[in-house]
C-alpha cells in the first residue's frame, strides 16, 4: 500500500501523487491514475489516501485517511465536495462576466463553517469597469475580509506572497480568471490541464476538473501550492442548520438576541434588529436577503 494525496478530481476518476513524510515524490515517477474501491463518492481534491498501485501508474484508492477540513456545497439533498485539507479559501471575482454577490457570500459562508480562512480576490484591474465593483467590495473589507486587487495578465505577482507555503482553493464563477492566475504562477499547470483534458476527451475548453498545483518554493518542503477548480454558479449550503448560518454573517451576528422575538426569522416580524439595521441601505438589505435565503433552504431540508 502506498501513501498519496489527491492532485486532482475529474469525474470518478482520482490523480493521486505519492508522498512520503508529508513530501509529494516528484511528478515523474509519482502520479497514480486511479479509481475508488467500491465506486464509493468519497474523495475530494486535496485528500490523503491510501492505494493500492497496479500496473503503469494505475492504482486503486483504499482508504481516505481523516482530512483536517473539507469545503462543499450542497443543492438539496445533493452534496458536492470542493476540496479538503486547505489552508485559504480565495473567491476569485471580476467586472465580468457580470459577478454575483449572492455566489461571493455563499462562498464566504461555507468557508467560514468549514473553519478555513477566506479571502477575496479580485481580478481584472486593468479593466476601466473595476471601480464600482471594487466600492462594492469595500463592504466585506470592512468586515474583515482581505480583499487583493490583481490583474491575472499585468500583475499576477502580488498574489504569490498571499499564497505562499498555503494550500489554496481557487473558487468563483466561469470567467473570473482563476485559471489564468493559475496558468501565471505555475508554469507547469497548463501541461497538467492539458493531460487531463486530454483524458476527459471532451474537446471542450471549459475546466470541467479540480486540480493541485503546487507552487514552487525556496525550499521544496515549505510546499503550498493552488487549487483550480470549475466555474460555480451556484452554491447552496442546505446542509447547514439555520442557526448555524448567521454566524457567518458578522454584521448580523452581532445583533443577535435583539429582535423582539426570540424566533425571529427577520423576514416580517415586528421589532426586527435585523430589518431595522439594514434599512434605506441597498447592501445590508442584499446581504440580509441571502440569510434569509440560506436559512429558508436550510429548513426546507430535514437535518438528523
Ligand atoms: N482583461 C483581463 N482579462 C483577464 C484577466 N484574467 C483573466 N482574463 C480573461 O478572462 C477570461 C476567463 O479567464 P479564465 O482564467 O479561463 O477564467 P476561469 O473560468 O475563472 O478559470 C479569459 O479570456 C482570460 O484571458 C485580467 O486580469 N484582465
Ligand atoms: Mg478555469
Ligand atoms: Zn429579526
Amino acid at each position: 500500500m502506498r501513501l498519496g494525496r489527491v492532485v486532482a478530481t475529474y469525474g470518478r476518476h482520482y490523480e493521486v501523487q505519492e508522498q512520503r513524510a508529508g513530501v509529494l515524490l516528484p511528478e515523474a515517477t509519482a502520479l497514480f491514475q486511479c479509481v475508488r474501491r467500491g465506486k464509493r463518492h468519497d474523495v475530494a481534491c486535496g485528500d490523503e489516501v491510501e492505494f493500492a498501485d497496479g500496473a503503469t501508474g494505475q492504482g486503486v484508492i483504499e482508504t481516505v485517511l481523516p482530512r483536517r477540513n473539507l469545503l462543499y456545497r450542497a443543492d438539496g439533498q445533493r452534496e458536492k465536495m470542493l476540496a479538503s485539507n486547505l489552508d485559504l479559501v480565495l473567491v476569485v471575482l471580476a467586472p465580468e462576466p457580470t459577478p454575483s454577490e449572492a455566489l461571493l457570500s455563499h462562498a464566504l459562508v461555507a468557508a467560514q463553517s468549514a473553519g478555513i480562512e477566506a479571502r477575496i480576490i479580485l481580478n481584472k484591474q486593468d479593466l476601466a469597469q473595476v471601480g464600482a465593483l471594487s466600492q462594492a467590495l469595500n463592504y466585506y473589507h470592512l468586515l474583515g475580509y482581505s480583499v487583493l486587487e490583481i490583474s491575472a495578465l499585468n500583475n499576477p505577482e502580488a498574489l504569490r506572497a498571499q499564497v505562499a507555503g498555503r494550500v489554496c482553493l481557487l473558487v468563483g464563477q466561469s470567467g473570473m480568471g482563476k485559471s489564468t492566475l493559475v496558468n501565471a504562477l505555475v508554469p507547469q499547470a497548463r501541461a497538467h490541464t492539458n493531460r487531463i483534458s486530454q483524458a476527459l476527451d471532451s474537446g471542450r475548453h471549459t475546466t470541467t476538473f479540480t486540480r493541485y498545483y503546487p507552487l514552487e518554493q525556496a525550499h521544496p518542503d515549505s510546499g503550498g501550492g493552488l487549487i483550480d477548480s470549475p466555474g460555480l454558479q451556484a452554491f447552496g449550503l442546505s446542509y447547514l442548520r439555520p442557526e448555524q448560518i448567521v454566524h457567518a454573517f458578522p454584521e448580523f451576528e452581532r445583533l443577535l438576541g435583539q429582535c423582539r422575538f426570540a424566533n425571529c426569522r427577520h423576514l416580517t416580524e415586528p421589532g426586527c434588529a435585523f430589518r431595522g439595521w439594514s434599512e434605506g441601505h441597498p447592501q445590508r438589505q442584499a446581504r440580509l436577503g441571502y440569510l434569509v435565503q440560506l436559512q429558508a433552504a436550510s429548513t426546507a431540508r430535514r437535518h438528523f
